[in-house]
This record gives structure tokens, C-alpha cells and sequence, in this order.
């Protein structure tokens, strides 16, 4: 597959002929120019702009969701990482059934892929993820472990994957979608059926001793644009900041769909960090029900720049990761059948408006932020 992402180049003319010739072709010029951003619908191509650039000028992370095998041999996949974001989240490789398998059996080979890239190229990692209801090995979800024992097995698998990445991983997701689906009830999962409630605090507690540098997050779905379920989640975050819980940051995934991204998001991410918590958009990407018309993808550029404005606007958002490389790389598909074209490069790795749409709020004038996000050398 092709990447055919080339910038537009500036020229300058610098001609010295007859100036009324040259004041006519300047017109001409002027006048096509005009007629084109009056016709044509919104950026369709990235217009020639440095994004890693852009989101640093900012102070916030620019990044998306890598997985390892293209990252080990499409060059085209690696060049649109490398071009366009400045941190990586592993999309699956750093999940427990990736990581332990076995019980005491680690499989480093995909995780190290990621963290080795995203080292080599100068790009920041978001751990992903540590407690959660899915993707967990057999032996650990049908192990049937009383409350120490749980604890036990939770400490192993920290040490080693928090203990492996120290002072490499900038922040972690120690606790994945907790809430029920539809909320705002806890999520009966695992950690709280053998640990009660306390499991969060207990597993951000215990997060912090093996990494106290990391920033430890809780990350969840639906709750973007408010509602019970964000409004119970803000409960949960009050409560345990009053504990003394090392909870730093809420990651708002915004998996939304074409036609309902919320308003609201920038408020209700502004009342977390009011809480005194960094927040940043996790999984951002924005799903359009097939039939897939160029209209929808065009209008899919306002959707991405209003969720990039919001990070913006918030000023303890530390970044907007979105959630996979390309659409030919991208989970929705599977999971919602009928929907596609969620991400902003289609299946042939070329940029469509939605990378635009990022391109357009980042290039708007700087803000004014409380506490500068750690930044590493670009290598690129
Ligand atoms: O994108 C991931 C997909 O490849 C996996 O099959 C799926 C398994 O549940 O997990 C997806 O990633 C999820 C993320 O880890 C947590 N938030 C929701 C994401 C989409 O399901």
C-alpha cells in the first residue's frame, strides 16, 4: 500500500517582467484561490503542516493507537505515525493476555516493539491497560482467587510490566472502563467481585509503589458529553483524590459516532480537571454508517477539529490520542458492523479530511497552560 500524503509545497514567485503581466496573472491566481476555498468542502488533504509540531506548540500529545506487526514491517504504517503523531498507545499488545498468558509467564516481544519505536522516533507512550474486564487470560479469570491471592497475582503483573517500562512509560490506564456499559453503576467485573468496590483505590495505590513517576489514570467510555454515567465517574474521582488515592488523569476514550459528538465535552472535561486532574482524549474516532458518502467524510473534519478544540480548550488536557492508524487498521468495522471510515487515513493510507480537521484547530492561535506536558527529544 501506498502512503500519498505529501504535503503541498509553498513557492514564491520572485519574477521581474513586465508588471502588468504580472499583475494579471495575480489576479487570475487570486481569483481561482478564491473560488476554490468558496467551492471546495474543507481541507481534503493534510495542507502541508508539521502536526507533531503543531500539537507541541500547543503542549499537548498528539497520538494514536499502534499495532505491532505493521510497526514491525510497514514502512508506509510507520511513516504515518511517525509524520503525524507524537505518542503512541499500544492497541492491544500491553493487555494482560498479551502480556501474561501463562501465570509468571511474560511474553515481552509485542510490548517492547512498541516501546522501542516510540523511543527510536522520540514519541511519548501511554500505558494501556492494566485492570480491566476483557482481554484477560484464562488462568486469570476462571482462577478463582480469594482476596490475598488476587492481590498477589495483581502485584506480580505490575511489577513486571510497570517495573519493565519504568521511567520509559509516561502514563498508564490502571483502570479500564469500571462502570458499567450504560452506567453509572460500578461494573461487576473480576477485581470487584473478589475485592469489593476498593479495588480502584487499591490497584492505583498499589501502581504508584512500583512507578511512583508514572501518571495513573482511569479510562472510560460514555462519558464525554455528561450524563449519569461521567457524573458518577466524577463521584468516583472526588472520592478518591478526598482518600488521598494517586489518581492523576481521566481519560475520556471518545469513541463517538458520525452526526453525535457531544457539545459538551470541553465543560465536562473541564470539571475534572477543576478536581486538579490532567484529562486527555484516549481513543478518539469518529464512526460513519455505511453507506460511507464523501459528504459524511468531509463533515467527519469538523467532528475532529471540534474534539482537538476541546482538549484546547481545557487547559490541564494533556493530549487526543486517536484510536488506530488507518481505517484498514481500525476495530470498528468489526465490532460495528454497518460502520466504517472512523479514523483520519483511509485503507490506502492516504489522509482524509478529518486529519484536516486536527490540522485546522491546532493551527489556531497558542494557549495559555497550567503545567507544560513532559516532552521528549524528537528523533524523526
Ligand atoms: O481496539 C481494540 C481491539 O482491537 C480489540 O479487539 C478490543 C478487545 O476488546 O479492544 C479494542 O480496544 C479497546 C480499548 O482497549 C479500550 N477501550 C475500547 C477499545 C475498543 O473496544
Amino acid at each position: 500500500m501506498r502512503k500519498t500524503t505529501e504535503g503541498l509545497g509553498r513557492t514564491t514567485t520572485r519574477g521581474r517582467g513586465p508588471l502588468l503581466a504580472v499583475g494579471a496573472v495575480c489576479v487570475v491566481v487570486l481569483v481561482v484561490a478564491a473560488v476554490a476555498v468558496l467551492v471546495l468542502p474543507g481541507p481534503a488533504e493534510e495542507p502541508g503542516s508539521d502536526l507533531p509540531g503543531l500539537a507541541e506548540s500547543h503542549g499537548i500529545k498528539l497520538g494514536v493507537a499502534v499495532a505491532v506487526d505493521p510497526l514491525r514491517d510497514d514502512s508506509d504504517y510507520q511513516d504515518v505515525v511517525t509524520d503525524h503523531y507524537t505518542a503512541v498507545t499500544a492497541e492491544n499488545t500491553m493487555k494482560w493476555v498479551h502480556v501474561q498468558p501463562e501465570r509468571h509467564e511474560f511474553d515481552w516481544s509485542g510490548p517492547d516493539t512498541v516501546v522501542d519505536f516510540a523511543e527510536k522516533h522520540g514519541l511519548d507512550i501511554r500505558g494501556h491497560t492494566l485492570l480491566w474486564h476483557n482481554q484477560q487470560p484464562e488462568w486469570l479469570a476462571q482462577g478463582f482467587y480469594d482476596a490475598d491471592e488476587l492481590r498477589e497475582v495483581m502485584r506480580e503483573h505490575m511489577e513486571a510490566l510497570l517495573g519493565r517500562y519504568q521511567g520509559r512509560v509516561d502514563s498508564w490506564d490502571v483502570i479500564n472502563e469500571p462502570f458499567e456499559d450504560g452506567g453509572p453503576e460500578l461494573r461487576e467485573n473480576l477485581w470487584y467481585q473478589t475485592l469489593g468496590e476498593d479495588y480502584i483505590a487499591e490497584a492505583l495505590r498499589m501502581a504508584h509503589e512500583v512507578d511512583p513517576q508514572a501518571r495513573l489514570y482511569i479510562n472510560e467510555f460514555g462519558i464525554e458529553g455528561g450524563g449519569d454515567k461521567a457524573d458518577a465517574l466524577y463521584e468516583l474521582a472526588s472520592g478518591l483524590l478526598e482518600q488521598g488515592v494517586p489518581l492523576h488523569g481521566i481519560g475520556f476514550q471518545g469513541h463517538f459516532v458520525h452526526g453525535d459528538v457531544p457539545e459538551d465535552l470541553a465543560e465536562n472535561m473541564r470539571r475534572f480537571t477543576d478536581l486538579g486532574l490532567d484529562v486527555e482524549i484516549s481513543e478518539l474516532d469518529v464512526r460513519i454508517a455505511e453507506p460511507v458518502t464523501d459528504d459524511a467524510v468531509s463533515d467527519q473534519a469538523e467532528e475532529y477539529r471540534r474534539a482537538v478544540e476541546a482538549c484546547l480548550e481545557v487547559s490541564r488536557c494533556v493530549g487526543v490520542s486517536v484510536w488506530g492508524v488507518t481505517d484498514a487498521h481500525s476495530w470498528i468495522p468489526e465490532w460495528f458492523p454497518g460502520y466504517d471510515s472512523a479514523l483520519p487515513f483511509d485503507e490506502d493510507y492516504r489522509s482524509k479530511p478529518a486529519l484536516g480537521g486536527m490540522v485546522d484547530a491546532l493551527s489556531r492561535g497558542r494557549r495559555a497552560r497550567g503545567r507544560p506536558v513532559r516532552r521528549r527529544v524528537r528523533n524523526r
